[in-house]
């Protein structure tokens, strides 16, 4: 007996560049779409855990016919929750991954109508440890668009698009464990690819 999942979800792998010639889209691999909790178990027993892989690698789980990235017609007004895990000795990243996948794929981090998340991605790093969550909007009008069309639709007011969005924050700071004391921080993509500029920042905190 199979355990259907709500979504069929599409794991991605980025793998570490080998060379300055390399740009992301050559990194950016598909590797499997699943749609069972028992295909999801197969798929997690036989691949690297986080903890093994290179640095400047990445996992990114998402929603089947979403690409893990920015660019992506369901990403482009969007943006992710994310933490840094700086002591990456002390802390247990492959339980913390598999929660979040876990909380993604069993539909934990966001209400029944709400279809905000796009997906959730693990950055291996020199300095850190990244887990992050992917969402439809950023809780914000579209610049150029009218007031009522928030990004992902649904008619939904920047004020409750914005609720839900403070809401996946919360508990996604609850699949991470994370203290009271530590800040989980939103951020636009387009901020994200833009740093710097003068664009107002979709600033969010939980
Ligand atoms: P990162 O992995 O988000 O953060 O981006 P990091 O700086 O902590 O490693 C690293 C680099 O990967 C970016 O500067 C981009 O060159 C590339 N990159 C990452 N993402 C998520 C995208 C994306 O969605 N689209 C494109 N075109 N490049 C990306």
């Amino acid at each position: 007996v199979k355990h259907p999942l709500m979504h069929r979800w599409t794991l991605w792998f980025t793998k570490p560049a080998s060379g300055k010639g390399d740009n992301w889209n050559d990194l950016l691999k598909e590797v499997i779409t699943f749609n069972s909790v028992e295909e999801f178990w197969g798929i997690y027993n036989n691949i690297a855990s986080v903890s093994e892989l290179a640095l400047k690698s990445d996992y990114h789980l998402f929603k089947e016919n979403v690409r893990p990235e920015w660019e992506d017609a369901q990403n482009k007004h969007g943006g992710k929750w994310s933490y840094s895990f700086r002591e990456k000795r002390n802390v247990d990243i492959d339980e913390l991954w598999l929660h979040t996948m876990l909380a993604a794929i069993g539909e934990t981090l966001e209400g029944e109508d709400d279809d905000e998340v796009m997906g959730v991605v693990v950055n291996v790093r020199k300095a850190f440890f990244r887990i992050g969550v992917w969402t439809r909007t950023i809780g914000k009008s579209i610049p150029g668009r009218g007031d009522g069309d928030t990004a992902g639709g649904k008619g939904r007011s920047p004020e409750k698009a914005r609720d839900i969005l403070m809401a996946i924050g919360h508990r996604f700071k609850d699949v991470l464990k994370l203290p009271a004391s530590e800040q989980l921080e939103f951020s636009g993509h387009l901020d994200a690819q833009h740093s710097g500029s003068t664009r107002a920042k979709a600033k969010m905190i939980v």
